[in-house]
């Protein structure tokens, strides 16, 4: 289906605007459209990448003729002489003006509890839409708990091999999460774990964590998750200057529990991208290293911003939780969700395994899964 009705040349062959039939104008330039064009000498018809170099196009390029064909546009640019034909639905698709854009993203909070999103092992595995589900939810939610696997060592990798690849970092392909003697980490021990993103000492962070039981026969040790955007929208909304100070200050965290091991980094508790969508979230209150890159005349509103989102952290409208079972687990996205752990103790034991992942992989296998490449 057509989904323009007139197109018109600009500013002298500087562009184009097409018509909706609303009466919408939708403009594109003379150096998008060649750039964009997807010719064969222009992109590779095998495997889609570019063929040429900005350098390539011509400085002084315009649009010469400009015609509505069927389903297409067709444009012929000088001074290369060259003829291009663009499908419509792609043009309205990748518009660039007045373009009103709408986050994937969806925040959630305790309400959350009675929906928690979940995908069955064996389901995961053998059903693709099934597996799709599971990492749109990740993708939109953070994360997704993950229920029927075996309860045995090493298990967690299967879940990786369902959408990517494992990071291996000082702590292993994988890791144990028990508790043991001289812990290189208290996260090896019985004691509670403060809501937490994992490893921010670390540049860049994992971005995706698989926590995974074998055992968990003990009394304590529950799971709970908090959507760190979630905090993080609501400390936009009810103290706009503390959001401010985490987010146009570095904080510093480090990690030096293991002989030769000495990781730091220096980020912001709040990242932004720059249209001010919050991009990621660096919580960790054991690994907080001194802060030294705030003014002295910021400090003492610095410290009122963390104790605030800290409070939020805690807050339990924020959270959800459960007790995860032998042979479940659940897999979040580590630079948005914060998880925690309550103590244990008592008899009976408790023996996890957990792994670090990347979001890459996950988005390239659910984009894949919808049948749209990147570029689509
Ligand atoms: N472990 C479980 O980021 C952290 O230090 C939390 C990480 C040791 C890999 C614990
Ligand atoms: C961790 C962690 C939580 C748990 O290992 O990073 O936070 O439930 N563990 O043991
Ligand atoms: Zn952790």
């Amino acid at each position: 289906m057509p989904v323009f009705t007139a197109i018109e040349i600009l500013d002298g062959g500087e562009a184009i605007a097409l018509s909706r039939a609303d009466g919408e104008k939708v403009r594109f330039h003379d150096i998008w459209l060649r750039d964009n064009a997807p010719d064969p000498e222009t992109r590779s018809t095998g495997n889609g990448q570019k063929l040429i170099k900005l350098a390539d196009i011509p400085e002084n390029i315009s649009i010469r003729e400009a015609s509505l064909e069927g389903e297409q546009v067709m444009l012929r640019f000088s001074p290369e002489d060259k003829q291009v034909s663009f499908d419509q639905q792609w043009l309205l698709k990748h518009r660039y003006d007045n373009r009103k854009s709408a986050s994937r993203l969806q925040t959630w909070d305790a309400s959350l509890q009675d929906t928690v999103p979940t995908g069955h092992f064996q389901d995961l595995a053998l059903h693709s839409d099934a597996l799709q589900k599971w990492l749109h939810d990740i993708d939109r939610l953070g994360f997704a708990k993950m229920t029927g696997g075996v309860a045995q060592s090493h298990a967690l990798f299967d879940v990786i091999d369902l959408f990517g690849y494992v990071r291996e970092t000082n702590y292993g392909r994988c890791f144990e999460v028990r508790t043991e003697v001289d812990p290189t980490n208290l996260a090896y021990t019985g004691l509670g774990l403060q809501a937490h993103t994992d490893n921010p000492y670390r540049d860049p962070v994992p971005t995706l964590q698989l926590l995974y039981c074998i055992e968990n026969t003990v009394e304590g040790g529950d799971s709970l998750l908090v959507d760190g955007f979630r905090v993080a929208e609501r400390m936009r909304a009810e103290k706009p200057d503390y959001f401010s100070m985490l987010s146009a200050f570095n904080a510093r965290f480090c990690y030096e529990g293991e002989a030769g091991v000495s990781l730091r980094s220096e980020r912001p508790m709040i990242e932004l991208n720059p249209n001010g969508d919050v991009i990621a979230v660096r919580f960790n209150n054991r690994s907080c290293a001194s802060l030294v890159d705030i003014p002295y005349e910021k400090m003492q509103a610095y410290y009122a911003a963390y104790r605030y989102f800290a409070a939020l952290v805690d807050d339990p409208e924020m959270a959800i939780s459960f007790k995860l079972a032998p042979g479940e687990g659940f897999l979040v996205d580590n630079t948005r969700i914060l998880h925690a752990r309550t103590a244990y103790s008592g008899t009976g034991n408790r023996w996890f395994q957990g792994c670090y992942a990347d979001k890459d992989g996950l988005l390239s296998t659910l984009a894949s899964l919808e049948n749209k490449g990147i570029a689509g």
